[in-house]
């Protein structure tokens, strides 16, 4: 008898306060079939209900993030299919979660792979990390947000530049146009993640949710607009047990212990 397949995405808690995402196909090099988008959304969802976990990691193995969407399950699709699919929701799933969500990225990060690290809050990338958004040379375009996230965090130039030729963007490209938080060595990349998820994961709950809202927000946003949202949310924190004791703990010199009340 053959051992059951695992799972193409687990769900993990590898540190206090952490809940990890991995995507679990590693013969396809994680490409994104609908059951891996479906799965990530579900544990996505579920974690940002958890109050035990404040901050995500979502990682691949180490040859790939992930290398798009299943160019093999879409290849004979027609229109109407792939409306009925909806996998333009997953993506809404990562950007509607109130908590950080960490992309650790090594190996591949391409198309739809590219998108999904893009949508995450913060990429830690190992040094070997390859992103890009190579649809262009299957004859289509991005479907997950790439023509308007790519040019938001690089510019239209380079990402022109990188979305008409399909050409893989390394690591330390990746880094020095802004679509990358941080490079470290392949081997650190998930610990570098984790042990970052873990800090944010000590602040206040509420002041990172914030954060969060206001940056992505704010990015759609007019300045003013932006400013008035941001001055809004700070003015609201004054009400939580967090900001009284966050700046209790400054005054007394100690470590400030954060309940998200
Ligand atoms: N889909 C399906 N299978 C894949 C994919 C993929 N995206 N990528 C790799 N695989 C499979 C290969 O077919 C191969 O399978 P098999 O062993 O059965 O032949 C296996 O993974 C290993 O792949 P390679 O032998 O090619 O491995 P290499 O290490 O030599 O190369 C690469 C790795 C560079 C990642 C290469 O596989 C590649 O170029 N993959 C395709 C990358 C790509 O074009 N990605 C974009 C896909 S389209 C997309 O993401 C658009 C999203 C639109 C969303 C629409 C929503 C409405």
């Amino acid at each position: 008898m053959t051992a059951p397949a695992a799972p193409v995405v687990l769900a993990e808690r590898p540190a206090d306060g952490v809940g990890l995402i991995r995507i679990n196909r590693p013969d396809a090099r994680n490409a994104l079939n609908l059951e891996v988008r479906k799965l990530i959304a579900t544990h996505l969802t579920e974690m940002g209900d958890d109050p035990a976990i404040r901050c995500i990691v979502l990682t691949g193995n180490d040859k790939a993030f992930a290398a798009g969407a299943d160019i093999k399950e879409m290849a004979g699709a027609g229109t109407i299919e792939m409306l009925m699919r909806g996998t333009h929701k997953l993506w809404r799933t990562i950007s509607a979660c109130p908590k950080p969500v960490i992309a650790a990225v090594n190996g591949f990060a391409l198309g739809g792979g590219c998108e999904l690290a893009m949508t995450c809050d913060i990429i830690i990338a190992g040094e070997g990390a390859r992103f890009g958004q190579p649809e262009i040379k299957i004859g289509i375009i991005p479907g997950g947000g790439g023509t308007q996230r790519l040019p938001r965090a690089v510019g239209k130039y380079k990402a022109m530049r990188y979305l008409l030729t399909g050409d893989l963007i390394s690591a330390q490209e990746a880094s020095d146009m802004g679509l990358v938080s941080e490079i470290v060595a392949d081997a650190e990349v998930e610990k570098r993640a984790i042990a970052m998820a873990q800090q944010i994961a000590e602040m206040s709950p509420l002041a990172v949710e914030q954060i969060k809202e206001c940056v992505l927000r704010g990015m759609d946003a007019s300045l003013g607009t932006g400013l008035a949202l941001e001055t809004k949310a700070i003015q609201m924190l004054f009400s939580s047990q967090d900001q009284k004791e966050g700046m209790a703990a400054f005054i007394e010199k100690r470590k400030a212990k954060f309940t998200g009340r």
